[in-house]
């Protein structure tokens, strides 16, 4: 299939490529599978990145008319997400996203001062937008979700940087059988809608006139073999 990706979504590559957010090589992932390419958030850190990355949520968001209050980002890594995509939403359209909020929650209860495990906007009866960077096995969002609906917060959806498309893992271990996504078990689960800025099959296809041979059949490997059915 030659679908070319929307513009918004190939600068956001380009930028993450050559800012070295997405990198190429062998990396071991929290579920323990090695990948051949390997997604940090945490190293967007320069300016022109951080607006590139800001840029491509507030453009998801827009383009999928969610509707939400306050944009959530877990700690650490979602903090700087939710605080420049929130602006970034403001340039798009200050009439719509003007009056939006973000906020982020502490690793660690603070019981002193103001107190409190949220910093930000108070969830309480709002509609929440979980902005993260990867979803692999789904469990950090899971963990989001709960604390959001501790807070009173209504969880309004999730949209993350990248989505793998990776399968869970098979209960006895067998990674050759056939699964579910990680991603298709939190929407059926919460019924919430989960959107990506860039999927595995995103990266792939803009690869191409990128990157080299090697790590685009690399790539095209790992997805054969971790693909969901989903
Ligand atoms: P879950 O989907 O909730 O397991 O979270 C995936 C997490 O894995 C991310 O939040 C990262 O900490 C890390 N990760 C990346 O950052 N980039 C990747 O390309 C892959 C992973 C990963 O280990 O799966």
């Amino acid at each position: 299939a030659t679908q070319t990706l929307a513009p918004y979504k190939a600068d956001f590559l380009n930028a993450a490529i050559h800012g070295g957010v997405l990198k190429f090589g062998s990396f071991e992932l929290k579920s323990k599978r090695i990948s051949p390419y390997f997604f940090n958030a945490g190293n967007f850190y320069v300016a022109d990145l951080l607006e590139a990355i800001a840029v491509a949520f507030a453009k998801t968001i827009d383009e999928a008319q969610l509707d939400f209050d306050i944009v959530f980002g877990p700690a650490y890594k979602g903090i700087p997400l939710a605080a420049t995509t929130t602006l970034e939403l403001k340039r798009v359209s200050a009439e719509k996203y003007g009056q939006k909020s973000y906020s982020f929650d502490r690793k660690e209860t603070k019981d002193h001062g103001e107190g409190g495990n949220i910093v930000g906007a108070p969830l309480k009866g709002k509609q929440v937008l979980i902005v993260d960077d990867v979803v692999t096995a789904g469990t950090a969002k899971r963990e989001a979700i709960e604390k959001i609906r501790r807070e009173g917060g209504v969880v309004a959806g999730i949209v993350v940087a990248l989505d793998r498309m990776e399968k869970l893992t098979s209960p006895d271990g067998d990674e050759t059988k056939p699964m579910p996504s990680a991603i298709g078990e939190l929407r059926k689960e919460y019924g919430i809608p989960i959107i990506a800025i860039l999927t595995l099959d995103d990266i792939i296809e803009g690869l191409k006139g990128l990157g080299s041979e090697d790590d685009i059949r690399k790539t095209e490997e790992y997805r054969v073999k971790y693909k969901a059915t989903d």
